[in-house]
């Protein structure tokens, strides 16, 4: 066999490299940390813990910029970056998108908290922006249920309760009982922080900066792109506009 066949040979099993995301389809891409629930056991507060949440934020701030994604949203330890439509990074290639952002969040949360993680990557499609907005509703609301359930759980267990006791008084129960068994309990599941129970959003915003052009030797107001933090973000229906909005 001559050099050329076999090359187009061994490369013809590359076999997933060609493929791409459906053109004109709304993208999201979705990290989520490996083995977390382990991770965090011994190193972090439970429920939650102001420096891991740190390190999220970073970490989707890292991905945001690097993939010239749109929207940012994370909570506990999974980050969905969304990209418009027209997004044609790596020209679409799916095998480049989900290896370079596993790779983008892994490397940057282990050089941020100095401890060797992996994140795993997988992509989802919209077809139109109500779906977009759906995806994120059903992120947020996956947020506030582990966020409710966190909370009763470990406050169960730092009431001297054995997993198993705490798994089974939670079990089946509702969220009027679960806000009640916290209320017992001295906690205000709504006077929590917001970025507990709805996630964190990053977004662009524009803002201007002064400066001194040297040429014409004057001050100069230059307007100039930063990603924003929006730890109060709102929820629902509202959340739906706001998300609506920013596609707009
Ligand atoms: N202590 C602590 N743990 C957290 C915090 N945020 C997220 N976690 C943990 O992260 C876990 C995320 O859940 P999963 O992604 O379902 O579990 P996982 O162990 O990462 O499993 P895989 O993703 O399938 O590998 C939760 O179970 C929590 O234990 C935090 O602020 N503090
Ligand atoms: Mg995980």
């Amino acid at each position: 066999m001559d050099n050329d066949r076999f090359e187009h040979k061994m490369r013809s099993l590359e076999y997933f490299h060609s493929l791409r995301l459906l053109p004109g389809a709304w993208v999201v891409i979705r990290v989520d940390g490996r083995g977390f629930s382990r991770f965090t056991e011994s190193r972090f507060e439970k429920p939650f813990d102001l420096e891991f949440h740190r390190v999220m934020v970073q970490t989707a701030s890292a991905l945001l910029e690097e993939l010239h994604g749109i929207y940012a949203y994370t909570e506990s330890d999974e980050i969905s970056v969304l990209f418009r439509p027209n997004w044609d990074l790596f020209d679409r290639s799916l095998e480049k998108i989900v290896s370079i952002s596993a790779s983008i969040a892994s490397a940057t949360f282990t050089h941020i908290s100095g401890s060797v993680v992996n994140f795993d990557s997988r992509v989802w499609l919209g077809v139109d922006k109500s779906q977009v907005v759906d995806y994120f509703r059903w992120r947020q609301a996956d947020a506030t249920r582990c966020a409710l359930n966190g909370w009763c759980y470990w406050t169960l267990r730092k009431a001297g309760e054995s997993k198993r006791s705490a798994t089974a008084t939670l079990e089946g129960q509702s969220i009027a009982f679960k806000n009640e068994l916290l209320f017992q309990h001295g906690i205000n599941f709504n006077a929590l922080p917001t970025w507990q129970r709805r996630g964190v959003g990053l977004y662009w915003e524009d803002y201007e900066k002064s400066g001194f052009d040297p040429v014409r030797e004057q001050e100069v107001v230059v307007t100039r792109h930063r990603i924003k933090v929006d730890e109060e973000l709102p929820m629902k229906e509202a959340y739906d506009e706001f998300i609506a909005r920013l596609i707009k």
